[in-house]
Formats: C-alpha cells, structure tokens, sequence
C-alpha cells in the first residue's frame, strides 16, 4: 500500500520529482520499454496526440514534449495489464463494485467484448456481431428514437466523431450528451453570443507576445503542465502572470523544467508575479471591480469601442453603479488589491485571459465569462497579437468533437448540410444534455444508454440519482479502454465494447489509418498509433461505430463499412459538411497540421447585429452555507480516472478522501487539523451526505472548501446547474461539516 501522510511540499512544480513520479508511472504499469518509445512519439508531427489534454504542442518539434501527467496518461494506456474473460469469471459485479476507483483502474486494459449475465451476476464474452446484434434489436423496439441516449467523451477522435453523430442523426435523435455539458459549455455559451465564436481567440504565439497573462481558476501545474513551459518563458521575458484562485496551487507559483537539466539541478522560475485568492465563486464580483477600476481610470480603447462594439454606454452605467463593499465582500478581494491588478491590466498593451474549471463549474459561470470577455473588450485586447481570451479545454478532442457535430442542440445549417450530403432528414428538436439525459432516464423516457468513452457514472453529478437512472435502462453499452464504474452501475442488459487506445497501430482495409483532433486554439492534426494492440480482439472506434450503424440501419444510403475502411474517405465527407475542412486531407500534410482559424481573432464579428457586444451582468446570489466546496483533481489522477493516491504539489500522499480548509475555519469549527470529517451538501430538495474525510489545513480562503472528484459527486445536487449552460455547479456547492462518528 502507498505510504499515508500530509507533508507540505516545498519544491518547484516540474522538477526531479516530475521526472520520477513519470518512471513510478510507467514501471507501475510495467509499461517501461514500450512506453519510452511510445512517450517518444508523443506530440511528433508523425506520431500520436498524447491522450491527456487539449494545450498546443510547440511546433516544429526540437525533442519530445515531456509531460509528467502525459507520461501516466500514456502509461495508463500502454500498461502491460489486462482485464480478461478469466478476470470477469473471477469477479462478479456485486463484488467488483466494492473495489474502488483506483483498484478497478489497476486491472488494465479491457480486451474483448463482454456481455452483463443477469442469472450469474457476471460479465461473460459476446462476439462482436452478436454484441452489434444486441444493441440493434433493442435500439429498433424502441417507441422512439428519442428513447436512446449517445454519450460521448471528448478523447474521441474526429473520424469517430463524425460518423457517431451521423449514425445517430440517421436513428433518428440529437440526444447526444458529451462530457462539455460538465466541463467548458459555459464558455461557448458565454462568448458565442457576445464575440461569435465560442471558442478560445488565441494561439501559442500570442503567448510569446502577450505583456500580461490573467489566470482565471484553473490548475495548469496538474491539469495543463505543457503550459508551464509557455508561462515560463513569458515570466523570463518580464510578461506579467497573475493569478486569481482561491488555492494557492503550487504549478502556478514556481516551476523547474523537466526537460532542461539545469533546471533540474535547482533552477527554477518564479511564474505568478501576483497571486490573489478571491473566495470560491467571487470571480464575477472580482472582474467587474477591475473593470470599473479600468473606467474610472479612463483606460478604455475608446477607438476599438467605437469602431467594434455595441452596448458600451448601457454596460458603463451597470458597472458603475452598486457599492464596492459589496464587490469586496463577495470577491473576498480587498480594493487595494483590485486596483493593483487593474493598474497591471492598464499598464499592458496585450493580455491574454484564461480560464478553467474554476470559472466554468458554477450557477453564474456564463455571466462570469461574458464579464472576462467584456474586460478583455474594454482594452481591444481580442484581435491584436499578444492578446485575447483562451478557455483552456480538457479533454484532448473535446473541442474537435463539439466541431464534429456532437452536440444536442447542432444548428440548423450544420442539420441542413449533413442531410443534404447524405441524402436524409436529420431530426430538429433538441437533444438530452448530461443532466437532461439522466432525468429522462430516471423517468424511464430513455431506455438505451450508450457511451462512447468516459466514465458517466462516476462524472456525473448527484451519485445516487445518476446510477438509479443507469440502472432503470434496458440496456447500457460503454465503448471503453479500461475497466471503471460505468461498467458496473448498469441497465438490465449491459455491453463492455473495448476499443483500441490512441497509442495503438489501427489496421483498417487500406492500412494503418491516422486520425485527427483539434486541440485548445483550433490547430487540426493527424494522430498515429505506434503500439501493437492491447487485445487482437479490440476494434477501432470508427470501426465500432460503423458496424453498428450497420446494423441499426440496413436501409441506410451511407456507406458504413466502405467509409471505414480508408479514414480519408470519412475526412472528404467532413470537409462536406464541416466548416473550415475544405480540402481537409491535403491540408493534413503539413506537418503539425492547419489552424481552423477564428473570426474574432480577424474582428469579424459574427453576431446578433455585427459587433462584439458588451453584456453586464450584476452581482449574482451565492448560496448561503457554512461553507463552499470546490471538487477538484488531484495531481494522480485523469477526471475518474486515478492513477495514484497522491496529491504531491499539495502535500497529501496515500488519502484520496481528504478536504483542504482554512486554519481559522477549523478554529471557529473547534476542530483539528487531521480530524475526520462528514460532509453535507444542502440543496432545496434534501441534504446528502459524504462520510469520513480527512481535514488538511491548506492556504485557502476562510468558508471554501476544496475536495477531489469523483469521491464528492454525490453532493452535487442534480439541481445546481449553471444559467444557460445547465453545468453542474461542482465547484460551488453549498456544505457544511461535521465530526465524523464511522469508523
Ligand atoms: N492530469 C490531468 N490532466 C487533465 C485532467 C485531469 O483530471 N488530470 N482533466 C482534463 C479535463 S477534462 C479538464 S476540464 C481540465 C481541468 O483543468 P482545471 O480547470 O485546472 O480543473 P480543476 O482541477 O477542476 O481545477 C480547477 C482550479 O480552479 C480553482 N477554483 C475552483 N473554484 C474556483 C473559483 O470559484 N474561482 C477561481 N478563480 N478558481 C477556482 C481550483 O482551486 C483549481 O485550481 O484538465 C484536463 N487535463
Ligand atoms: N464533481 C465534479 N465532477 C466533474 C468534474 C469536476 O471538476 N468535479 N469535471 C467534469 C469534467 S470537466 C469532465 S470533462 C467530465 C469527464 O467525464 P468523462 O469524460 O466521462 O470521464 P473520464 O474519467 O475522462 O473517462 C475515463 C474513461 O474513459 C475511457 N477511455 C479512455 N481512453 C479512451 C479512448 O481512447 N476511447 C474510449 N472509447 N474510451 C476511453 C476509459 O475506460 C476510462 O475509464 O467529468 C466532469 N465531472
Ligand atoms: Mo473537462
């Protein structure tokens, strides 16, 4: 078992450290050998995407991209370990749902296809025909098409992304939940309707010019380490780098980089020039404070106002009016504070803002994000190099996927070109989103649930809520690479697809195939497997879905299996359907791919009236609690997915189940630093409650909490959604504790 202890860490991020948790990683997965060849094709131009987060890669390569967080996603899929028939025998459900997360993860890779056996209580093999045979006769008894529900999460390639949403456009719905439902809708919510894109302005080279860098709840050193070496070199250069997070996170204080021996040997740079830590959910209190600073100061580009945007005079009198004790109170900022970071924001001539889960994950997430965008508008800071706003995505494709189609609400020009290059009526009503698909469930309105990826079980919010509806549908059928709790938490029939990871070779008709992903700033590119596959009995997700199709549709005019047997013929159908894919496959072969290029960037802008348009938004009501809880990841783990029981940059080794708090909370508590704690969330229809957590003082505001994900899932109120982008608000929830009485 791993070593239990709190012990604060004093080093730099990256570093030493970085380079052995990376060797841990990959001999913990008995993946060495393989696993240094295939890190050494990780973000080449002729080898894979690494599977573990949408930041850019630095193009052209001088050596390879290391990552410590890269090393264990790719060890995660490379690992020598597998999850067999025998294993399956071995194990009933009922006793594998008493392992937990990171124990099921352990098991390896899964490798054939496996159907839930009612009468035994275990997963027993199924060929695949008989599995796509399966999925075909309960999808066609169905009342309506609009009784299935397709998930996906964001590693999905482009390729399967776009036939998956084509299949199921074909079958009749648009219920087509994906993980951005809980992770960056409110992004393209928020700026869609303000700028006309709804996704990030910059590119990495507005990195190399930008004077000042605002960083908005968001844990790059964990999450993103790649963008370490970019806030590095901009730090070197004098850019300013500050930060607003409630957590002091070690990855934006400091860091050593893991590539460059010198650094190793102590060599380190200071990243954050300001570090400031506004309460949990205060950062919309926070920008309209440094946006009336910035007009009281006179400092809008009143030429880019005139010549770009609209509404500024009715937002200038929203943002001037109200008190400041009310913006200090609820940003838990003082004004002094506020005035040195806008003074920071008025001495830059380009700013780049960006964002995470800290922004994205409440009730008010849009409004915060439209008062970001509005701050960066005041200054012209979208459209001129150096400058602009940059949701950083999660997942590595999750942005491609959204471009692919998969989306419940798709427009209606994308439904009139994918029908008409495909000779059918695509259906018009909106879809299920992640939290409308789990009532729709619930209520028995939904009977199939399939996923393409992820682990929705364990991503969801509201635990409970969220397994009873998995476990009231006909049928569930997760397309999956490792073993985790979706697998368990099932309808009355249930499918385990394994497919192949991205590291591995994909064999089609025509050869090995390549398929492609756009990461966090709209760059396309191609991602080609080294590795044999994990299982021969593993398919393609093209392929997956393809033959399903199939099978679903014998009268479908779409040619499934031809497509897949050459993922360039999908490609051409794309560039049919798809925005800014004209000449997708010859566009390709530059190395390191093509930029999808963004209107806002250029200032076109495409929206209601032709202008970007400032949006106010006041103050919004938080939730009155003892305390505020954020969920987040700790440094061992990929969302559900957990690695190690580490936490390292913040101290904690060997605990998962811990909660950080302030010293003074735990004083006026009457509590100890180390006591075990019950928290409970409370919500207008009841309290839930999660026992035994460990409390860990930690530099954090007084009322916020922080704990990780999944283990606090079931305090996320199915009900506490974000405005408009109906995001569960995971990183507001309102809690209180109490002594733990388990043992
Ligand atoms: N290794 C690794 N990489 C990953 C992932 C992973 O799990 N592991 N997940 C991937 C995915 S899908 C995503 S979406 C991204 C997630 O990457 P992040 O957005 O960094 O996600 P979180 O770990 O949830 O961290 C949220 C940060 O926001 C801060 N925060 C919380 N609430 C607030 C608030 O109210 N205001 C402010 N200002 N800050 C706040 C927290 O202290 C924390 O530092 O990372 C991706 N990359
Ligand atoms: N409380 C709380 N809840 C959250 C969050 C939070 O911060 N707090 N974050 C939310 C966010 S940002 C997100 S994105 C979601 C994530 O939700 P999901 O994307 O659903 O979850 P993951 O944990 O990323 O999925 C992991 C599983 O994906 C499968 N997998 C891995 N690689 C592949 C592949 O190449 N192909 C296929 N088919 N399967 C693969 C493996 O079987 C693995 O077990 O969780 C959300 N939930
Ligand atoms: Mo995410």
């Amino acid at each position: 078992m791993p070593e239990k202890k709190i012990a604060p860490y004093g080093a730099a991020a990256g570093g030493l450290d970085a380079l052995k948790a990376s060797l841990a990683a990959l001999q913990s997965q008995q993946a060495l050998g393989k696993g240094f060849i295939t890190l050494r094709q990780a973000n080449q131009p002729d080898g894979f995407d690494c599977p573990g987060c949408a930041w850019p890669d630095r193009n052209p390569h001088s050596s390879f991209e290391f990552c410590e967080n890269g090393v264990k996603a790719v060890a995660a899929e490379a690992t020598a370990f597998r999850v067999t028939r025998e294993f399956f025998a071995r194990h009933s459900v009922s006793e594998l749902m008493q392992f937990d997360d990171y124990t099921l993860e352990k098991q390896g890779r899964l490798t054939e296809p496996m159907r839930y056996d009612a009468a035994s209580d275990h997963y027993v093999p199924i060929g695949w025909p008989e599995a796509f045979d399966a999925i075909a006769r309960q999808l066609q008894a169905l009342a309506s098409p609009d009784e299935a529900v397709f998930y996906t999460s964001g590693r999905t390639s482009n390729e399967a992304a776009f036939l998956y949403q084509l299949f199921i456009r074909e079958f009749g719905t648009n219920n087509l939940p994906d993980c951005s439902n809980m992770c960056h809708e409110p992004s393209g919510a928020g700026m869609t309707p303000q700028i006309g894109v709804g996704k990030g302005t910059v590119t990495l080279d507005d990195f190399t010019r930008a004077e000042a860098i605002f960083i908005f709840g968001q844990n790059p050193g964990t999450n993103h380490p790649r963008m370490l070496a970019e806030l590095r070199d901009a730090a070197r250069r004098g850019c300013r780098i500050v930060v607003f997070n409630p957590l002091r996170e070690r990855g934006l204080e400091r860091f050593a980089d893991p590539k460059h021996p010198l650094q190793l040997l102590g060599g380190e740079t200071a990243l954050a020039t300001h570090y400031y830590q506004p309460r949990i959910g205060g950062d919309l209190a926070v920008v309209r404070g440094l946006i009336r600073m910035v007009l009281e100061a006179g400092g809008e580009d009143a030429r880019f106002i005139a010549e770009h945007c609209s509404g500024f005079e009715a937002f200038r009198a929203d943002v001037m009016s109200g008190s400041w004790d009310e913006i200090e109170a609820q940003g838990g900022l003082s004004r002094a504070q506020l005035a040195e970071a806008a003074r920071i924001y008025l001495d830059s001539e380009a700013t780049i803002v960006t964002w995470g889960m800290g922004i994205t994950q409440h009730r008010h997430s849009v409004a915060t994000i439209q008062m970001l965008v509005n701050l960066l508008l005041l200054r012209g800071n979208i459209g001129k190099p150096g400058a602009g706003a940059c949701p950083v995505r999660g997942h590595s494709n999750v942005q491609g996927d959204r471009t692919m189609g998969i989306n419940e609400r798709p427009s209606e020009a994308f439904l009139d070109r994918l029908g008409q290059a495909f000779g059918f009526t695509p259906p018009r009503a909106p879809g299920h989103d992640v939290v409308a698909a789990i009532e729709a469930m619930r209520a028995g309105r939904a009977k199939v649930f399939f996923a393409l990826g992820g682990n929705f079980a364990a991503a969801a919010p509201d635990t409970e809520q969220t397994r009873a509806a998995l476990r009231r549908c006909e049928l569930t059928v997760q397309v999956t690479t490792k073993l985790n709790r979706s697998h368990l938490v099932h309808g009355r029939q249930a499918l385990i697809l394994p497919c192949l990871g991205r590291t591995e070779v994909d064999l089609q008709a025509s050869g090995p195939q390549g398929v492609t992903v756009e990461d966090s700033m709209s760059m396309v590119h191609l991602s080609r497997g080294m590795n044999p596959p994990a299982s021969p009995h593993l398919l393609s997700e093209p392929a997956i879905v393809a033959r399903l199709a199939q099978a679903v549709l014998p009268a479908s005019r779409t040619p499934w299996l031809w497509l897949v047997e050459d993922y360039a013929r999908i490609r051409d159908r794309i560039a049919e359907v798809v925005d800014g894919f004209q000449d997708f496959n010859r566009r390709l072969a530059a190395p390191g791919g093509f930029y999808l290029g963004n209107s806002a960037r250029e200032r076109r802008w495409q929206t209601e009236g032709g202008r970007a348009r400032f949006m106010p938004h006041p103050l919004p009501t938080l939730p009155a609690a003892d305390f505020r809880l954020m969920t987040v990841r700790s440094h061992d783990q990929y969302n559900t997915t957990v690695y190690g029981l580490d936490d390292r940059y913040r101290g904690v080794y060997g605990h998962r189940r811990v909660c950080f708090i302030n010293r003074d909370d735990l004083a006026r508590l009457g509590m100890q630093d180390g006591e075990w704690v019950d928290i409970t969330s409370i919500w207008d229809d009841g309290e839930r409650t999660v026992k035994r957590f460990l409390l860990v003082v930690h530099d954090i505001p007084q009322g916020c909490l922080a704990s990780y994900f999944p283990e606090t899932n079931p305090l996320v109120p199915l009900g506490a959604l974000a405005d408009i982008a109906r995001t569960p608000a995971s990183k507001s929830i309102p809690v209180r504790l109490s002594r733990s009485t388990d043992e």
